[in-house]
């Protein structure tokens, strides 16, 4: 709705009369407007290659932006696939690349004996599964008032995901081992390209510090199933308590390097640049996740709750450490009491959900959580400023206001 002027013509068109605007002479300027108005009122379809989602947990923001409704996310942990958000750069690739996964090949290279391993060879070498949080870098960017370009997303671009594929550790290992001098661990995704525009403006390609392979795998299996090709099937590159972007779907490429990619999504996307500023290679890039949590229950749309018992459910996640605690605020963070951890532990990379039962009288609360890693690292106030919307943690931005009757 925000995109529709703020005018008496607003008006007609929510009315959504095209022969009312006609008789009124507006015919000719409105005929875009009402197509808009279209899309606003009707909700989008899911494209295709993710049509088997459930469109009900999801708000489609384009074919290549889904995300969760906060009212959405239940208390089991781990997201189902059905309701997991997707986010897209580049058209996803054709569904054929499906059609014999044990094939798929992915070049290795900046290990001693670089070379190109099927998805059957990688399958040989072991298994390991791991729950993370995958989490957009713009998760957020909804509520900076600034109105960054990129997608609004609110709470539900991320979701607590189980892996299962091969710890990139032991794929470097078979190769003789990382070849000597390499700081960066660099994937590259298997989309085909745009014809007629330089593949480095485009090409999905991001570098992450070696370190990160301690923990990296490459995925053949999410939640149990085989990967979709929404979420990068039939091999993704997974990099736990880094940002979304980070974990390559459809990796074709892993290669160990000294230095990072020059592929326009690392050199210029993707950075923590000043307000007003255009991302370049000297700011920060978008990469490890901070601590940060939210309230799913009461979701902001809820409507007017009943006075008594609420149970107040939300998500809370560390990034790189485990998340120790969080607190919950009912006041708009003057008073936090403990909430409590719901269900289990699986990893420091994954979510926890929380629980706070409280009675509430009638009246107006605005609803915080703010959560704690392990290493004393506190969930922050406010969101840090930056152009691209990028890594909003803020508890204020998250609190959600109710009214009690
Ligand atoms: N090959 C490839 N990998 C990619 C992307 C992409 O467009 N192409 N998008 C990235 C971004 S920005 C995010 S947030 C996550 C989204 O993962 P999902 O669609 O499985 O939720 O994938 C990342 N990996
Ligand atoms: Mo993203």
């Amino acid at each position: 709705m925000n995109s529709l002027p703020p005018s008496p013509l607003r008006r007609h068109l929510l009315a959504g009369s095209a022969s009312a605007l006609a008789a009124a002479g507006l015919a000719s300027f409105t005929r875009g407007a009402v197509a808009q108005t279209a899309a606003v009122a009707a909700p989008k379809p899911l494209p295709a290659y993710a049509g088997w989602k459930d469109p009900n947990a999801l708000i489609v923001h384009s074919s290549s932006t889904i995300e969760t409704r906060r009212s959405a996310f239940g208390n089991g942990v781990i997201t189902p696939a059905e309701q997991l958000y997707v986010r897209n750069n580049l058209p996803a690739p054709d569904a054929a690349i499906l059609a014999d996964r044990d094939a798929w090949q992915v070049a290795v290279s900046g290990v001693k004996n670089p070379r190109t391993m099927t998805l059957r060879e990688l399958k040989s070498l072991g298994i390991e599964s791991v729950a993370m949080v995958l989490q957009c870098s713009g998760n957020g960017r909804g509520y900076f008032p600034s109105k960054p370009s990129g997608t609004p997303w609110q709470v539900g671009a991320a979701g607590c995901v189980m892996w299962s594929g091969v710890p990139v550790r032991w794929v470097a290992e078979a190769l003789g081992g990382v070849a000597d001098g390499m700081m960066f661990m660099t994937g590259t995704g298997g989309e085909a390209l745009p014809a007629g525009v330089d593949p480095k403006t485009v090409i999905v390609e991001r570098s992450v510090p070696a370190s990160a392979m301690a923990d990296a795998l490459l995925a053949w299996e999410m939640n149990g199933a085989p990967l979709s090709l929404a979420h990068g099937g039939p091999l993704r590159l997974i990099v736990p308590g880094y940002t979304g972007v980070n974990s390559i779907k459809y990796v074709k490429q892993l290669a160990f390097t000294a230095k990072e990619t020059d592929a326009r999504i690392m050199s210029h996307g993707y950075r923590i640049s000043p307000p007003g500023a255009k991302g370049d290679p000297s700011q920060p890039s978008v990469q490890q996740m901070g601590v940060k949590s939210w309230i799913n229950s009461p979701a902001p749309d809820s409507g007017p709750l009943k006075a008594g018992m609420v149970q107040i459910l939300g998500v809370a996640f560390g990034g790189m450490n485990a998340v120790a605690k969080v607190e919950v605020s009912l006041d708009g963070g003057k008073n936090w009491a403990p909430a409590r951890f719901v269900g289990p532990d699986l990893g420091r990379f994954a979510w926890r959900q929380f629980a706070l039962a409280t009675r509430l009288p009638a009246g107006s609360y605005e609803l915080a959580s703010r959560a704690t890693d392990s290493a004393g690292n506190v969930q922050p106030e406010q969101r840090f400023e930056n152009a691209g919307g990028y890594n909003n943690a803020s508890w204020v931005d998250h609190a959600v206001k109710v009214t009690v009757a």
